[in-house]
């Protein structure tokens, strides 16, 4: 790209040859998240001498992305940001975006590819189709859904003899890679049943921990990287300095070296997932509801609350990580107190409305499992009661709207209830919450109490 030669010598990039290299990656979901961390890490350990492991990205729904990326060659920058100041890369992994709908044929042919070893996803919670209970809610995988998609592709390797593949959840799921693999087995068993045995056999789904920061990229953003990089750059993403990658070594075929360049391979991924669900994304969550509630835009304005703060440390501290055993070394007071720093970061502007999204999906694995567990051990656990509480209020859309595949379901547990009610009909057997844990009627009461 001529740009790139534009842009200051100053600010660090790939040098490998892009040109020369094999797609070997396909990412569903290609949002601000998978350009700040997966594509980010994969660019890096391609300038360290990894080769062919450029991405094909593919978005399921919107054209938006491809619009932004393609007419730029796949090149963007990410800025790390924080009180110190903007760092700056440009990245070069990503060949292309395609868009399901209407690029079904390259897409295909993406992940048939015998280069192609690996396809990770970033599709949200909701984006697995899960119905309350866990399984496949096999009305929402239609078209819109990696489900065909991917059985198209497994199909066809199959047919050609090509290796498997492996699938990498990069979402925030509890034991992402299993689920993964037990939502694509469901759907094989009900439209493919003769694909199980390769899948099982040929493919593998190893579990992840993602962890970085990325707000929505917003308007002001790209006008405020423009300045240094003296192009406009409509696929810019803004990011915090931190970023952790923990990875389950357990791949059908060839990675990347990204320990290279700073990701864990482990051999059991549970306890830093369990810990970065419940504590960070189970803080964040907490954070966006109640924090919207008493009229903050941001998650450093809602940290610096002195009505807020000392509640989330406690969910963090006493109510999380009390809710499971850590690996040895695991310093969850330490972790603790650096997911405050991080929050607390006042130039990331990353707002509370965007954590709110989705909550019927993302509340399970960030606040029920720990009350579960809790609940089993007896202690006290107010801190997520108040935060479910600001949830459950939420919901009934007063003045908001709600942005959240279930909003009609979770709005008519309000008809004609009081709060208490609108509580007993959300996670009713039957209600769009039901599943292992269900408030008791003295938890119910302790949620009735404002905050
Ligand atoms: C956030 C996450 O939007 C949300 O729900 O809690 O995206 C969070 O920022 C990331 O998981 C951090 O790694």
């Amino acid at each position: 790209m001529a740009t790139l030669d534009a842009i200051p010598p100053g600010i660090p990039r790939f040098a490998y040859d892009r040109a020369a290299q094999a797609i070997g990656i396909v990412h569903f979901g290609i949002g601000a998240f998978h350009r700040a961390h997966q594509a980010w890490y994969t660019d890096r350990a391609m300038d360290a001498g990894d080769r062919d492991w450029m991405i094909a990205g593919v978005s399921l729904r919107s054209a938006e992305v491809a619009g932004q990326m393609n007419p730029q060659d796949g090149l963007y920058s990410v800025t790390e940001r924080s009180a110190a100041g903007d760092a700056m890369r440009i990245v070069g992994a990503v060949r292309e975006v395609l868009v399901a709908p209407r690029s079904r044929a390259s897409i295909a042919i993406s992940l048939i590819t015998p280069t192609t070893h690996i396809v990770s996803l970033t599709i949200t919670e909701k984006g697995y189709c899960r119905a309350p209970d866990g399984s496949l809610d096999f009305d929402r995988v239609g078209e819109g859904s990696i489900y065909p998609i991917l059985t198209d592709a497994m199909q066809q390797r199959r047919a050609a003899g090509i290796s498997g593949l492996t699938l990498l959840s990069c979402d925030n799921l509890a034991d992402n890679g299993h689920q993964l693999a037990r939502l694509m087995s469901e759907y094989l068993d009900r439209h493919e049943p003769s694909l199980r045995a390769w899948f099982e056999a040929e493919c593998a789904c190893p579990a992840t921990m993602v962890d970085r920061i990325v707000p929505a990229t917003t308007d002001e953003d790209r006008a405020a990287v423009a300045a240094p990089l003296g192009v406009r750059d409509e696929a810019a993403v803004v990011t915090e300095p931190f970023s952790q990658w923990v990875i389950e070594d357990r791949f059908a075929g060839p990675r990347p070296a990204w320990e290279k360049v700073g990701a864990q391979l482990v051999g059991d991924v549970a306890p830093y997932e369990t810990a970065k669900l419940r504590m960070l994304n189970g803080a964040h969550s907490a954070l966006a509801y109640l924090g919207l509630e008493r009229g903050h835009t941001y998650v450093h304005q809602a940290i610096a609350d002195p009505a807020l703060r000392p509640l989330i440390e406690r969910l963090m501290k006493q109510e999380a990580a009390a809710s499971f055993t850590p690996a040895p070394g695991q310093d969850l007071d330490a972790y603790a107190d650096a997911l405050l720093a991080r929050f607390a970061n006042p130039a990331l502007n990353h707002r509370l409305a965007q954590i709110a999204m989705d909550g019927s999906q993302k509340i399970p694995q960030r606040w029920l499992a720990t009350l579960a567990a809790m609940r089993a051990t007896g202690r006290p656990r107010p801190a997520i009661l108040a935060a479910l509480a600001a949830w459950v209020r939420h919901v009934r859309g007063d003045g908001h709207p709600v942005d959240d595949p279930m909003a009609d379901r979770l709005r008519a547990a309000w008809d004609g209830q009081d709060f208490a009610g609108a509580v007993r009909a959300l996670f009713a057997r039957g209600g769009v919450m039901a599943g292992e844990w269900a408030p008791d009627e003295g938890e119910i009461e302790t949620m009735a109490v404002p905050h």
